[in-house]
């Protein structure tokens, strides 16, 4: 039997969460960092990159590192219902934590605007979904207002303990590097994976000298509030992870940029599946689209000269899986080849 028992346990003494916490895990983390040389030599090479495969946590997404810690804070206290906002990965693994902890979950989504296997995961996991006709933005400011009413457990990164929990994935990249790396690349979209990561990096170098990396945050062009220093009234970017406009953890995502030396810039939406096609085509990881704006932020980077990657160890944080999304895959594919079930066929289709 495997001694691994999740990011609680194995980060013990790390996450600073309540004596009450009574731990509700599903084996989240332990996600592999994985070698990306052909996709590093086709972005000019000279330089280390790995990719942290978040997708491969249970629920399909980071947000399962956090999600642990809330529900495990919120069971402890016998809470007995979990609310949520969400473009659909947290809501998947609100869903999921509350089923196994035999609590309810609420997730409120913007409507038409979540990707289906996120839907399909928070109905399966037993969630009541509400879908808000707005934004992820409108949507978090009515959970955000009901549970000052309601004794219902709020589980948006607003939540501390969520960023306790998500601190695990920068103790694992350290862990298995032997230091931080010299960049992170990722995602920012509510702010909450950029603010936890941050802070897991500065616990590790207090701790154990790990070293400090630069921060890149990358939102997509269309809902770049911390880019444009203002909110987004009307978000829209076919990355709908991160269709966000007033990320709630934006200040926290500013000062993580500055103070690492880093910087939040924005990518275009064709930018984004670029980088989606070329890590499915080059390395074999397919991400969902939001997954791959990290990426698409080095690529930016380095194509404007602003980036000097020689000899340097990039990770870059890949979110969320595949899965999660596969319409934006099949919209854009033709149809394939229909053949009759025969030999000549069959070489006529793949030898011409
Ligand atoms: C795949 O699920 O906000 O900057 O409600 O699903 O911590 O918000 C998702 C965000 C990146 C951005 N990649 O992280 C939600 C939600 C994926 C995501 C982000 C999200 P944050």
């Amino acid at each position: 039997m495997s001694s691994y028992q999740g990011v609680l346990h194995r980060y013990q003494g790390l996450l600073d969460l309540p004596a009450h916490t009574r731990t509700v895990t599903l084996m989240e983390g332990n996600t592999p960092l994985i070698p990306a040389q052909r996709l590093a030599e086709q972005l000019g090479g000279g330089f280390e990159l790995f990719i942290k495969f978040e997708g491969l946590n249970p629920t399909g997404s980071f947000k399962d590192r956090g999600m642990t810690a809330a529900v495990s804070e919120a069971y402890g206290r016998d809470a007995k219902a979990v609310i949520c906002a969400s473009t659909g990965n947290t809501a998947a693994s609100a869903a999921a934590y509350a089923a196994r902890a035999g609590m309810r979950s609420v997730v409120l989504i913007p409507q038409g605007k979540v990707a289906a296997g996120k839907l399909a995961g928070a109905l399966a996991y037993g969630a009541q979904v509400i879908q808000v006709e707005g934004s992820f933005d409108d949507a978090l400011s009515m959970v955000v207002q009901i549970t000052q009413k309601q004794p219902i457990c709020l589980v948006n990164s607003l939540n501390p303990y969520r960023i306790e929990g998500q601190k695990s994935a920068a103790f694992e990249i350290c862990d298995v590097l032997g230091s931080a790396p010299d960049w992170l690349c990722l995602p920012v979209g509510n702010a909450g994976n950029i603010t936890a990561y941050w802070a897991g990096f500065k616990q590790y170098h207090e701790l154990k000298s790990s070293g400090l990396p630069q921060v890149l945050g990358v939102q997509a062009e269309g809902a770049a509030p911390l880019v444009l220093g203002h909110p987004v009234d009307k978000p829209e970017t076919v990355a709908t992870a991160i269709r966000i406009g007033r990320p709630a953890r934006g200040e926290q995502a500013l000062q993580a940029a500055e103070e690492s030396g880093g910087r939040i810039i924005a990518v275009s939406d064709d930018e984004i599946l670029k980088m989606q096609r070329a890590l499915a085509g080059l390395e074999g990881l397919w991400v969902e689209p939001a997954s791959a704006a990290g990426l698409a932020g080095l690529t930016h980077e380095l194509k404007a000269g602003r980036f000097e990657a020689k000899g340097k160890r990039i990770v870059a944080v890949c979110t969320g899986h595949g899965l999660k999304d596969p319409d934006i895959i099949t919209k854009e594919m033709s149809r394939p080849l229909v053949v009759p079930p025969s030999l000549e066929a069959l070489e006529e289709a793949i030898l011409k």
